[in-house]
């Protein structure tokens, strides 16, 4: 099934929303959607002022994080399901290789990526919320940077070897989300990249879908 031949016995294309906030892991869907080519809306919350929590949102994503993609009346969350979902319902985007061991292959990858996003990228974000007091947090953000550290150089061994990006020689669905971790490893944690994710970074940053999706985030590549 494809969105485009999805179509309901009324002959409705179910309405896309991807419900995200700005700079966030929502960035990594938004870029597959316009990737993609996808026809859908983005909504912006902001999670400085808890907009997360509001009943409202709730309603959408009990869970209260970003992002949740809402397809006609159901909703998707998890950014490994929904990269999947965008992915195989744009099967010409070739963001998901159909041939089994490709396709696992690629799924190792997002979800190397997923886990590191949990493990050792959030707690240096918000170590508050694993840890009370200052010198405490302090040593659980210095243990995140390492760990950050050590995610990179795995991606740029991994980098050097294929050709150039995780997917071999095109995107895949796991060169989104490492070109966002590549940026908070540049931007939020200092960190200076393996060259490898250094070129990497670039390139994904070069794509046009990619360059959009920035502007309209305001954010800097
Ligand atoms: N497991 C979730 C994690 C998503 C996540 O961590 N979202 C963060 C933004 S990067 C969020 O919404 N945080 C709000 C909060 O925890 O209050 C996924 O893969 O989608």
């Amino acid at each position: 099934m494809t969105l485009a031949d999805s179509r309901n016995g009324a002959g409705v294309v179910p309405r896309v929303v991807l419900w995200g906030s700005r700079g966030t892991t929502s960035t990594i869907p938004h870029l597959l959607l316009a990737e993609a080519g996808a026809a859908f809306e983005v909504r912006f919350l902001s999670l400085k002022d808890g907009e997360q929590r509001r009943p409202e949102y709730l309603a959408v994503n009990p869970k209260g994080e970003v992002p949740a993609l809402a397809v006609g009346g159901r909703v998707v969350t998890e950014i490994p399901a929904i990269c999947v979902f965008i992915a195989e319902t744009h099967p010409a985007s070739g963001l998901l290789p159909a041939d089994p061991l490709e396709k696992a292959l690629a799924l190792s990858w997002l979800q190397w990526c997923s886990f590191r996003q949990a493990q050792s990228f959030f707690p240096g974000f918000m170590p508050q919320r694993f840890i009370e007091g200052e010198a405490e947090a302090a040593k659980l953000r210095a243990a995140s940077v390492g760990r950050v550290a050590e995610a990179m150089r795995q991606a740029g061994e991994a980098l050097s070897r294929s050709g150039g990006f995780l997917g071999g020689e095109r995107p895949g669905l796991a060169d989104y989300y490492l070109f966002m971790q590549e940026r908070w490893a540049a931007r939020a944690f200092r960190l200076e990249l393996p060259e490898a994710c250094a070129a990497h970074r670039a390139r994904m940053a070069a794509r046009p879908a990619v360059a959009r999706v920035m502007e309209t985030e305001g954010l800097e590549p």
